[in-house]
């Protein structure tokens, strides 16, 4: 009879290649032996270091998936997804940094830029020496992006920029920020320029007293008719299917990602459960708390599964969005109901900073609602099925 694991149920670590499971391995002990540590302190001082962004660079964190010739590691979507996992499973907040930095900043440089914008960001962007932020979201446009109010004007010698971004990601650290306008000289068509810290007009003020999310900072992104050249424009691409493009790599990460937190709580509780006793035996001797844990292991289980299969469908190139859809809304929803569930199992200890369940839960409160809420993910996934769109 074959053993059953039950850290791994579905032997999901044999799934891996080995160039796979080696990334994941060096990403889980630099997670656990740098990330770690800290992370307490940072949540409860809402600090997020800059250092961590050359950290994880050095660690080949940052661009799994660019190519080597420009700093990137040359590695597949499967190998972005277990790095995400590992650095979750310390905090959401310093996944954000990596995926933001990756999938967000990077790439859409290297798919839509020039050969010049690619030599002139990615290596410092892979390297950590520069910090790279994402204006999509506005005040007034959030799960609409197609509302937003930016405008790029055409000028002489290239475009002036004029809007807010809110809610974003790195923004008050980053040097380098990719933002999304609707632009005069492309018909009103959405396009993406970079932008760098220290233009005239362009500041990026921090959102203070998040209650989620508090060791990745998050700011504005305030342009006051920030004037740049035509080599700002990203030519490649036109129209929101920029912006969801990256998207849909930074969404199908979260999907791995989640599954980490949701690793740390569930292993938590278990911990807690056989450790603490209660009328005379462990609370994991009961059946309610075996319950929850075998509610765990399933909903973890089939996640990091189904992450996996979206992740070789993407390293063939053969993932639709509404697949990465359906695993960004579900991981995220299951892994905010398992830190919950943690919370709970952990009693009055559950609510304190020292057992990190917490952490995890506020966290998630974000990644739920981020890159498509729980909601619009369920919207795209309907309009999918009955070809109805339900938006507005
Ligand atoms: P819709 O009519 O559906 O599409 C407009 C154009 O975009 C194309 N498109 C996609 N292309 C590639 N991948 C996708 N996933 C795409 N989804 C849409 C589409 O083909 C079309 O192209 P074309 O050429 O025909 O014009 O657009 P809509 O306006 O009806 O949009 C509806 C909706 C709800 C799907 C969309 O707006 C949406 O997904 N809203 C959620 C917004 C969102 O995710 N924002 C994320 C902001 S960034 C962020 O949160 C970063 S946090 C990072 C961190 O810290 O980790
Ligand atoms: P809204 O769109 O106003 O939604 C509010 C509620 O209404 C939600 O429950 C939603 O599901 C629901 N809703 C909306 N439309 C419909 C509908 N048609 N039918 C039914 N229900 C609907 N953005 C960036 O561009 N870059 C970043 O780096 C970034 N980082 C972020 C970091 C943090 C910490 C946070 C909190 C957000 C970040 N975001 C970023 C913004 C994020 O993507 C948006 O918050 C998200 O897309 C939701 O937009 P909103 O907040 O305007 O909510």
């Amino acid at each position: 009879l074959a053993s059953f694991d039950w850290a791994d149920p579905f032997l999901l670590n044999a799934q891996l290649e080995e160039d796979e499971r080696l990334i994941a391995e060096s990403a889980r002990s630099f997670a656990q032996e740098t990330l770690q540590p800290r992370v307490t302190e940072a949540y409860a001082q809402e600090t997020s270091d800059p250092g961590i962004f050359r950290e994880m660079g050095q660690m080949g964190l940052l661009g799994t998936t660019i190519p080597e010739e420009y700093g990137g590691l040359g590695a597949g979507y499967v190998a972005y997804g277990v790095v995400a996992r590992e650095i979750e499973r310390v905090d959401s907040g310093y996944r954000s940094m990596m995926s933001v930095q990756s999938s967000l900043v990077m790439y859409p440089i290297y798919a839509y830029g020039t050969e010049e914008q690619r030599q002139k960001y990615l290596p410092g962007l892979a390297s950590g020496e520069l910090i790279g932020c994402f204006g999509l979201t506005e005040p007034d446009a959030g799960s609409d992006p197609a509302g937003m109010k930016t405008r790029a004007e055409k000028t002489a010698n290239g475009y002036k920029l004029t809007g807010s971004k809110m809610w974003i990601s790195n923004s008050p650290i980053a040097d380098v920020f990719v933002i999304w306008a609707k632009s005069d000289a492309h018909e009103g068509k959405i396009q993406g320029f970079v932008l760098e810290k220290g233009m005239t007009g362009l500041s990026a003020p921090k959102i203070a007293g998040k209650q989620s999310l508090r060791a990745s900072i998050t700011g504005e992104i305030v342009m006051d008719g920030v004037e740049v050249g035509e080599d700002a424009l990203l030519p490649n691409v036109q129209g929101l299917k920029g912006p969801f493009g990256c998207l849909n790599r930074a969404r199908y990460g979260i999907a791995w990602g989640v599954m980490g937190a949701a690793e740390f709580c569930w292993h938590a509780a278990r911990q807690y459960g056989l450790d603490r006793k209660q009328f005379n035996k462990p609370l994991a001797q009961t059946q309610l708390f075996q319950k929850k844990l075998a509610d765990m292991q399933t909903e973890i289980t089939l996640g990091l599964q189904a992450a996996l299969r979206v992740g070789r469908l993407m390293d063939d190139a053969n993932a639709a969005p509404e697949m990465i859809s359906l695993i960004k809304r579900n991981n995220c929803g299951k892994a905010l109901d398992i830190a919950r569930m943690a919370r709970d199992m952990h009693g009055g200890n559950g609510i304190s900073e020292e057992f990190q369940v917490i952490r995890h839960m506020m966290n998630l409160e974000t990644v739920n609602t981020y890159e498509g809420t729980h909601d619009v993910h369920a919207l795209i996934l309907g309009r999918a099925q009955t070809g109805l769109q339900a938006f507005f």
